[in-house]
């Protein structure tokens, strides 16, 4: 039997099937883990932070690719929301502002942020390829590839609960970045998952969009891996830790 004889899932079992890939969210990551467990020293939190800056100002640049494929003038004026989310307009600073504060706020300076110093090879890669997918992918199949942040509440509300007590040196307007995320985020998923879920009506097409979240999962996972093997001391027969290195600050 090939794919085409499947019958579709109804948009429910489709929302169920990608609901049901969190089991892949970085939020499992050891990296994560440890950080969630207030298991991190000053300067692997540092790292994340600048590391992470990367893939919040490809963001925006991710999401115009999209804009830039979609001749569908109701998606993009919703669509456009996170472009301006992200890079601020009018009196609004935006995300990667707030993000650059959280930065400082874990004792970074501007400068190590915005100059991408502290990026490591493998985060780059791995963001780079969600901006070429986005800018190379039909318009709807990138859009579906937003919905890992189906999951996202849930990283963002244990930062803001467990990283104060466990890091009270951290500077409290850093997690002004999180609280925001708390809101635009559930947004964005109501608009990804309209598009997702009315667009990919053939069983292929939905096992592709699953496969597509896959990817964006993956990416998430392996930008930690890099952080992972950069910056928590691993014995290797013969190898010093390769903290030695880099060091961060
Ligand atoms: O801060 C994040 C963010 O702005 C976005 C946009 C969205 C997308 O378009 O792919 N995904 C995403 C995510 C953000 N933060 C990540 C985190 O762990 O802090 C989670 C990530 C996501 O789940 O895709």
């Amino acid at each position: 039997m090939n794919m085409n004889d499947l019958k579709p899932w109804t948009p429910e079992e489709f929302e169920a099937k990608l609901r049901a890939k969190s089991v892949s969210y970085h939020i499992y990551h050891p990296f994560q883990a440890m950080m969630h467990e207030g298991k991190c020293t000053r300067e692997q939190l540092q790292a994340w932070v600048a590391n992470r800056y990367y893939y919040q100002i490809s963001i925006p640049v991710k999401d115009a690719a999209i804009m830039a494929n979609c001749p569908d003038r109701e998606v993009r004026r919703h669509w456009v929301q996170r472009i301006l989310d992200h890079d601020g307009y009018g009196g609004e600073a935006g995300g990667i502002e707030a993000w650059i504060r959280l930065g400082e706020a874990v004792g970074l300076r501007r400068e190590q942020i915005v100059s991408q110093e502290l990026v490591l090879p493998g985060v780059r890669f791995a963001v780079d390829a969600y901006v070429n997918f986005a800018r190379h992918s039909p318009w709807q199949e990138a859009a579906a590839s937003s919905l890992t942040e189906l999951f996202a509440p849930t990283i963002h509300k244990s930062r803001l609960d467990h990283w104060p007590t466990h890091y009270p040196w951290i500077e409290p307007e850093g997690y002004d970045y999180f609280q925001r995320r708390l809101t635009e985020a559930p947004r964005d998923v109501v608009n990804g998952l309209r598009i997702t879920l009315g667009y990919f009506n053939t069983r292929e097409a939905q096992e592709k969009v699953l496969g597509i979240l896959q990817f964006k999962l993956d990416l998430l996972w392996s930008m930690l891996d890099a952080m992972l093997l950069a910056y928590c001391p691993v014995q290797i027969e013969g190898w010093g830790p390769y903290t030695q290195m880099t060091k961060v600050s």
